[in-house]
């Protein structure tokens, strides 16, 4: 098994401290639950209280043994069944990850959020709720601000 300091070299993020914290986080995290001491993590090491009748009925809502299944098996790069530290890094910091997989999941995962009535589709009222939510949280912004008004009128009218 590669080192510590490699654990982010092929991250999507060059090093940083908060990649730093979470690279270190992660190499705890492996070394806790690696019973079995080979340097990689299986399903059943990282989530023992799911039994394999749990990952057969597939349940895939958020936080269900078959959404963590589905998750586990997107961060299992080569196939090999476990997750080696590069592998469990984008398992548990998905949004730092290169994965191509993983990134689909997210993306499929941030429209199933948005997809208020379940239609498998959004519409323009869904998008600009979505909106609405972003500025708010993510920019800190005062939607109270006639520049914001305007544009919310827009979208509510589209
Ligand atoms: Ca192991
Ligand atoms: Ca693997
Ligand atoms: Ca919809």
């Amino acid at each position: 098994m590669k080192g510590r300091k490699s654990c982010w070299s092929n991250s999507a993020y060059s090093n940083s401290s908060t990649t730093t914290k979470r690279c270190r986080r992660t190499w705890r995290e492996l070394e806790f639950r690696d019973k079995d001491g080979d340097g990689a993590i299986s399903f059943s090491e990282y989530l023992p209280q799911f039994t394999n009748e749990d990952i057969e009925r597939n349940e895939t809502s958020h936080g269900e043994a078959g959404w963590w299944w589905h998750n586990s098996q997107n961060a299992d790069a080569d196939r090999s069944g476990t997750l080696n530290l590069y592998e469990f890094r984008d398992f548990m910091h998905p949004e730092d990850s290169r994965n191509e997989n993983i990134q689909r999941w997210l993306l499929r995962e941030k429209i199933r959020q948005m997809d208020v009535n379940k239609d498998h589709k959004l519409n323009r009222l869904e998008f600009s709720m979505v909106l609405t939510i972003y500025i708010k949280r993510t920019l800190n912004m005062n939607l109270e601000e006639p520049i914001f008004q305007h544009h919310l009128k827009y979208l509510r009218q589209a």
